[in-house]
């Protein structure tokens, strides 16, 4: 089984508030039809959240009651952008149903208090494609917080222990610093771990809510350490999704995982 992410800022327009990129995602469900391969998707919020999210300090927790509205608008955003993946998918006849983080999980002070890994499994087991995403959830200690696709990765991952996660994003892969700013930039096609700590890419991809490119780079040390392997790829570049899942070679960036 692979968990797969679609990163925010390739199923979305980033600068532009609620704009969906629908040749992109109907390309790649076209490619994931393909693989043949068992899937469990989440996808980032992009511009349907992260703007909302901003305004209204929502990942600050509860401050005041003008939040609440900011709230239930990001949800609801959010939720029309998971129906928008969702229609993509189905119209490749992929049997994709939603579960929705703000319904399924609640946070501690940002960090995981409860999620219901049973209705994965049953969809799963029944032939289903999980699709989950970054969502704004109920908090124990703050009353609510962002729950992001990152999250969801690292609780899924520790989970399910796939045989490898893929980040679809908008750039090949990793780099020794940030491509669109540095020229300099050497590509990596291939890390440890090990090499991977030493790494002090800086690839902050906008201002994101939850931490953008820096975030990743987390959950894909933490990932890494439970020793599954990731993909990271450029979801623009046709059939590259597509190679990645069937395990062929094409340009991304593999990080082995392991212990250390
Ligand atoms: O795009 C953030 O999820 P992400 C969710 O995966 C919201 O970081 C509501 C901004």
């Amino acid at each position: 089984m692979i968990i797969l992410k679609l990163g925010g800022s390739i199923i979305t327009d980033k600068t532009k508030e609620n704009t969906f990129k629908q040749k992109t995602m109907d390309r790649l469900s076209q490619e994931i039809k393909k693989s043949n391969k068992k899937i469990i998707i989440v996808h980032g919020a992009g511009s349907f959240g992260h703007i909302l999210a901003k305004k209204h300090r929502l990942n600050d927790g509860y401050n005041d009651e003008g939040q609440l509205l900011g709230f239930s608008m990001t949800h609801s955003m959010v939720q029309k952008l998971n129906t928008m993946v969702l229609d993509s998918l189905h119209k490749q006849k992929i049997n994709a149903v939603s579960i929705p983080p703000h319904s399924t999980l609640k946070l501690n002070n940002h960090e995981l208090d409860s999620m219901d890994y049973d209705i994965f499994k049953k969809y799963l087991k029944d032939g289903f494609t999980p699709v989950t995403f970054g969502d704004v959830v109920l908090d124990e200690k703050l009353g609510f917080s962002i729950c992001s696709g990152d999250l969801l990765i690292r609780a899924l991952a520790e989970c399910f222990k796939p045989e490898k996660i893929v980040f679809v994003m908008d750039e090949d892969g990793l780099y020794s610093s940030n491509p669109k700013t540095d020229k300099n930039a050497e590509f990596i096609e291939k890390t440890t771990i090990a090499e991977f700590e030493k790494l002090s890419t800086k690839l902050d991809d906008h201002a994101d809510v939850t931490g953008g490119m820096g975030g990743k780079i987390e959950t894909i040390k933490i990932i890494s350490k439970m020793g599954i392997n990731t993909v990271l790829l450029n979801g623009n570049k046709p059939d590259r999704l597509y190679h990645v899942l069937v395990g062929e070679n094409t340009r991304c960036t593999h990080v082995y995982g392991g212990k250390k």
